[in-house]
């Protein structure tokens, strides 16, 4: 049976009745984006794209919804005069759909907003308040491991750095070919972090190699995963209205083998995701297309792991201090390299 096309909500879906699966949350925040080039219109061009997508993916082998209640969240925008207080207004926003029975996945608006969602995670039940628990899959051009970018700790070029602040137990990067001198040393040194460099894994000789061992590395995953896709982590061509595209990149289907492969890891439960640094371009659809393809990949692969019992609703009974002022409690970031900005 056809479903009825919603304008506005994802993929066209009309929302069911019933507890919400998985919340498709827009987060129209871009406070440093460096070119300002529009990702605040992002996750809305994104929502307009999704219309043209395929309900069907093989790999589930059924239409979305596929049984699921799939919801479109109205667009969060910030409101608080600071950038720490819209960090915490953020948080606060993600937190909601943390409750152990349904998936987020956050549609962005610059990389800026991975720290308060990370930080929101915390009470989710298979993190139960221990952060050290989670594991973060990067897709992303850029190492994000900046301590600040033009003095600001919490650029989107630090994404990834103050993640790591908040306490996660290890971060798991690919695609990465846009890196300082100091990004490159805190990868060598801190063993929380294993990155696959995009100059291996593109290889046009030896790249079959890394990527398997890329996906190995996946595989061996075990325990609550978050993954983030800056969607710069494709080649350039493929996405030139993202904020900052870069030469080089993952291929689309590389992501897609990405996403179906961590998605299916026995041991491994997703419990969040995020599409973020999406643009709108004008005179094709192609960078928020491509958008909109790797988010529904990422929920019909969520269906499959329900479907295949890999996905299991733990309903939120512990409480955890959800501090909502986490941010603006922070001085400075709890770590740093080396600053030459
Ligand atoms: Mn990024």
């Amino acid at each position: 049976m056809e479903e009825e096309f919603v304008e506005g909500n994802f993929l066209g879906l009309p929302q069911r009745e019933g507890d919400v699966d998985v919340a498709i949350v827009p987060l129209a925040y871009e406070l440093t984006t460096s070119y300002g080039t529009g990702t605040a219109q992002g996750p809305s061009a994104c929502i307009d794209a999704s219309a043209q997508v395929e309900l069907y993916d093989s790999v589930l082998g059924q239409d979305l919804p596929a049984g699921l209640v799939i919801a479109t969240v109205p667009e969060w925008e910030g409101t608080r005069p600071t950038l720490l207080g819209q960090l915490d207004e953020l948080a606060d926003h993600a937190s909601a759909w943390y409750n152990g029975a349904c998936f987020p996945l956050f549609l962005g608006g610059e990389h800026g907003i991975l720290p308060p969602v990370i930080r929101s995670s915390i009470s989710h039940p298979l993190v139960d308040g221990n952060l050290d628990r989670l594991t973060v899959v990067q897709i992303d051009a850029h190492a994000d491991l900046r301590a600040s970018l033009d003095g600001e700790p919490f650029s989107h070029a630090c994404a990834a750095a103050r993640t790591l602040d908040t306490g996660i137990g290890k971060l798991l990067q690919v695609g990465i070919r846009a890196y300082s001198r100091e990004e490159a040393a805190l990868i060598s040194s801190d063993t929380r972090i294993t990155t696959y460099f995009a100059k291996d894994t593109q290889h046009p000789h030896s790249g079959t190699k890394h990527w398997d061992a890329w996906l190995n590395t996946l595989r061996s995953l075990k325990g609550p995963v978050h993954l983030t896709l800056d969607l710069d982590g494709l080649d350039g061509a493929l996405v030139p209205a993202t904020g900052t595209p870069v030469p080089g990149g993952l291929s689309f289907w590389q992501v897609i083998e990405t996403i179906e492969t961590l998605f299916q890891v026995p041991e491994v439960s997703v419990i969040g995701a995020d599409v973020n640094e999406i643009g709108c371009q004008e005179d094709t659809p192609l960078t928020q297309f491509t958008a909109a393809q790797l988010a529904t990949k990422i929920v019909a692969c969520h269906a499959l792991a329900r479907k295949e019992q890999r996905w299991t609703p733990t309903p939120h009974t512990s409480s955890h201090d959800e501090s909502s002022t986490y941010f603006r409690a922070m001085k400075e970031p709890q770590h740093s390299v080396g600053d030459h900005a």
